[in-house]
């Protein structure tokens, strides 16, 4: 039957205090004797501590950052190899930082690899560097349970390169310097330059030394967002420009056209008159229609006007395109964003539905807040996010009529618009959205 291992920070020699920098395994792993658990690093060289017994990883003891000394509780183990436990006998020493409790029979590694900082020797050919020959199988987990050796994880650390990512053409599948280097050539080839460079990664933590913990996947929807949304916020620097529309005139014409609307089988909402007063808009500032060159030295201005919306549905969000939304009526409009939002929320859109934009729009209304700072669909440079509308009181100034100046109550609209500062300043985002209010506050612009 297995046993419970508690795996120890080796003798290190003279080193106190030494930082765990790597986690190479994590709870369900399973892993071989010699397979790399943890990488820690001092001042001078990094450090792997490799598994004295072959098992299952039950716990992780250690975080990233964290330091470490001899003696330190790193890992537990379910282990069928009992007699391992010839350091079963053990005990920590006094100085250790982490006691545990006395059940996990508690093994240290006998030795370790320690590899001189890569960055303070002249560096060999990377099949020079591949230390041991890996033993086992690896354990293919994003980054961890890749084998490589200390001074390639060091050297792929100080490149911001995933060794997950990379190639493995050593023995055994062993991550190379020479892995590392072409991966970098790569991704600065691929046009993605830039995305995730030098963005240091969250470290992964083991949630369930704090309480219970359960895993779920993510629906494929989330997945490809998450993806998307981190490559727009990574690439374009975000400006959000807020403001306001009044428009009580337009929601007094809406309610107007209730029945008109209900005979259609539609129901009109604020946003389907937005969606007809942006595409206006944008006629007038062609920039938030366009897209950076992928040269960065020029601008591909579209001419046409189609519009992206955001879908909420329960896997994630998605943004159907509306497209030629300036030749269209708002009933039109009504009915194509109806039958978009049904067809995303049962999952029945195509690729083709989902492109071609100039420009998107973020509804929030429906559900409340004030304002928010959506996220840029890049390559688009600009989207426009609308709040819950609420009844506010608002200082009307002088009239032309000459009556006097006073609080009105008013039907106040929130504006947010998120844009790529690359191609927009704040100048014309703030004309952008006070010429956009205009147009709301007196919707008969949008039969001009
Ligand atoms: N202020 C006040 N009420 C609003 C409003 C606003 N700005 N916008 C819509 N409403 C009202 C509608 O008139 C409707 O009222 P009734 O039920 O009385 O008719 C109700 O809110 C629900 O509207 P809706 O949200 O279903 O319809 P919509 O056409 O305005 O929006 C859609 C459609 C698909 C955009 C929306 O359902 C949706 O999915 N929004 C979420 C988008 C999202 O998650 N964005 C965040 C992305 S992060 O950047």
């Amino acid at each position: 039957m297995a046993s419970e291992t508690l795996i120890r920070v080796p003798d290190i020699g003279d080193f106190e205090s030494v930082e765990v920098v790597e986690i190479m395994v994590g709870p369900g792993d399973e892993v071989e004797v010699e397979d790399p658990l943890i990488s820690i690093e001092s001042d001078k060289a990094t450090m792997e501590i490799p598994s004295p017994v072959a098992g299952r990883v039950l716990e992780i003891r250690v975080s990233l950052g964290e330091s470490v000394s001899e003696g330190s509780a790193l890992v537990v183990m379910a282990s069928d190899e009992v007699e391992i436990s010839k350091a079963g006998d053990e005990e920590p020493p006094a100085s250790s930082p982490d006691p545990v409790e006395p059940d996990p029979t508690e093994v240290k590694p006998d030795s370790i690899d320690v590899k001189p900082d890569p960055a303070e020797v002249n560096r060999e050919p990377a099949a020079t560097e591949s230390g041991a020959p890996s033993q086992g199988a690896p354990v293919p987990a994003a980054g961890q349970g890749v084998h490589a050796s200390p001074g390639v994880r060091r050297y792929a650390r100080q490149l911001g390169v995933t060794l997950g990512e990379t190639g493995a053409s050593g023995l055994l599948g062993r991550v190379l310097e020479s892995d590392v280097v072409e991966h970098v050539h790569r991704t600065m080839s691929s046009g993605e330059a830039g995305v995730g460079r030098g963005v240091p990664p969250v470290p992964p933590v083991d949630f369930s030394r704090f309480g219970p913990v359960r895993e779920e996947p993510l629906a494929k929807i989330r997945r490809v967002s998450a993806r998307n949304l981190s490559r727009s916020w990574l690439n374009a620097p975000h400006v959000t420009q807020h403001d306001e529309a009044d428009i009580t005139t337009l929601e007094d014409f809406r309610r107007s056209c209730k029945e008109e609307a209900s005979r259609r089988g539609l129901k009109l909402s604020p946003l389907h008159f937005v969606l007809k007063a942006v595409a206006q808009v944008l006629a007038e500032f062609p920039d938030f229609r366009s897209s950076l060159a992928p040269s960065g030295e020029s601008l591909i201005v579209k001419d046409y006007f189609h519009l992206g919306v955001a879908v909420d549905t329960e896997n994630g969000l998605v943004v159907p395109v509306i497209r030629d939304v300036d030749r269209k009526s708002v009933f039109d409009l009504a009915g194509e964003l109806a039958e978009l939002a049904e067809r995303a929320r049962a999952r029945r859109l195509g690729p083709g539905d989902m492109q071609g934009a100039c420009f998107s729009i973020s509804s929030l209304g429906g559900i409340g807040g004030t304002a928010f700072t959506p996220i840029v669909n890049v390559p688009e440079v600009a989207i426009l996010g609308l709040s819950k509308l609420q009844v506010l009181p608002r200082w009307s100034g002088g009239t032309d009529s000459g009556a006097e100046a006073e609080f009105r109550a008013r039907a106040v609209l929130p504006l947010s618009l998120s844009y790529d500062h690359r191609v927009i300043d704040g100048a014309a985002a703030a004309r952008f959205t006070s010429r956009l209010g205009r147009v709301l506050a007196r919707p008969g612009y949008l039969l001009l």
